[in-house]
């Protein structure tokens, strides 16, 4: 019989790196996702459309515990993996009550349900760097305290307690991986990379003239989410339940990023960049970089793709796509 996995947040980057990645090892995978993602699945499961005829989905809402219960009952997972999450720091802010409610809440949720229907289920949850916040030491490792900035950095902070109070209490093989900021071409177009990349490619082939953005100083440890999900997979393959830092232990200002973009298509960013105040947030986290020595020794995990390499990937990927629009628009 094959290892069940069950994946919330499926429709997004990691869930989708993640399906591949475990559909790839002979898994059975089934994701959680909304009724109006089945209903537009277009537009809303795009990233799973080569993959789509191999994953079951099921329609559920983190905020609602009896959704969750009937089908992680039905399902029986050996392996459930919770990344959902309203997960722009920017929202947060905005909205402060619905991301504190619906992160927390639904952690809790799959937390008591994995509990009482799946009890042998390994449980990863999907904390993050943001936890970090005002950092207290650099680089940042599992045993430096939280000092959350942001309305979702303290759902997170909420949600790695509940996971550790359930692997405590209830002996669930239940942790949390410390997941500094992760790319690619996938990433959703409001995070900052994907903002850059996206207008890059727009603005080589004419179709943009410029980019607003908010604080350029700030600092962030980016890695590739492919090589992220790798570590979310081995992590709940040790004997026993342990919260990791995954991370590339280097970090980069958004200057820096913007250099690298626009440089690999010719152009000077300074020409087409202009600094927002919209864009900036009213408690930044300024710079942020993991060490991740232990998931290093414990996991044999290291990240494979570096920065540079990263952006040109991004940039390469949004001008491929950007090329398609616009064909598909002259015909
Ligand atoms: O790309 P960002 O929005 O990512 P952020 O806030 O670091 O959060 C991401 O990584 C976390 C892991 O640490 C995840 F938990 C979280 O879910 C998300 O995936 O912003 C990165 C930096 C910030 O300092 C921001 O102030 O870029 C700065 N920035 C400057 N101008 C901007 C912009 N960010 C965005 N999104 N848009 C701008 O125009």
């Amino acid at each position: 019989m094959p290892s069940k996995a069950l994946i919330t947040g499926i429709a997004g980057q990691d869930g989708s790196y993640l399906s591949e990645l475990l559909l790839d090892k002979g898994y059975e995978v089934h994701g959680i996702v909304r009724r109006v993602d089945l209903e537009d699945p277009d537009h809303r499961l795009g990233r799973l459309k080569p993959i789509q005829d191999r994953l079951t989905l099921h329609s559920a809402s983190l905020e609602n515990y009896p959704s969750i219960v009937r089908v992680v009952a039905e399902i029986q997972p050996d392996e459930c993996y919770h990344l959902a999450a309203q997960s722009f720091v920017n929202y947060s802010f905005d909205d402060e009550f619905s991301t504190i409610n619906t992160n927390i809440n639904g952690t809790h949720y799959m937390l008591s349900a994995v509990k009482e229907k799946a009890p042998r289920c390994r449980f990863y949850f999907a904390a993050s760097s943001e936890m970090f916040g005002l950092v207290q030491e650099t680089p940042q490792k599992e045993t430096t305290s939280f000092h959350p900035r942001s309305p979702y950095g303290i759902s997170k902070v909420a949600g790695f307690h509940l996971t550790q109070n359930y692997r405590e209490s209830y002996k669930l093989f239940a942790l949390s991986g410390i997941l500094f900021n992760h790319e690619s071409p996938r990433r959703g177009y409001e995070f900052v990379t994907r903002k850059i990349t996206n207008a890059v490619a727009q603005i080589k082939l004419g179709m943009a003239k410029e980019l607003r953005l908010g604080n350029l100083e700030a600092k962030r440890d980016w890695g590739f989410a492919g090589d992220y999900v790798k570590a979310m997979w081995l992590m709940l393959q040790q004997d026993v339940p342990q919260d990791y830092v995954i991370a590339t232990n280097e970090h980069h200002s958004v200057k820096q990023f913007l250099e690298l973009a626009f440089g690999h298509v010719n152009l000077d960013w300074r020409d087409y960049v202009l600094v927002d105040k919209k864009f900036y947030r009213s408690a930044e986290v300024e710079s942020l970089r993991g060490d991740y020595s232990k998931a290093k020794k414990e996991l044999g995990w290291s990240p494979t793709v570096k920065f540079a390499e990263l952006v040109k990937m991004m940039v390469d990927a949004d001008l491929e796509l950007n090329q398609k629009i616009l064909s598909t628009k002259s015909v």
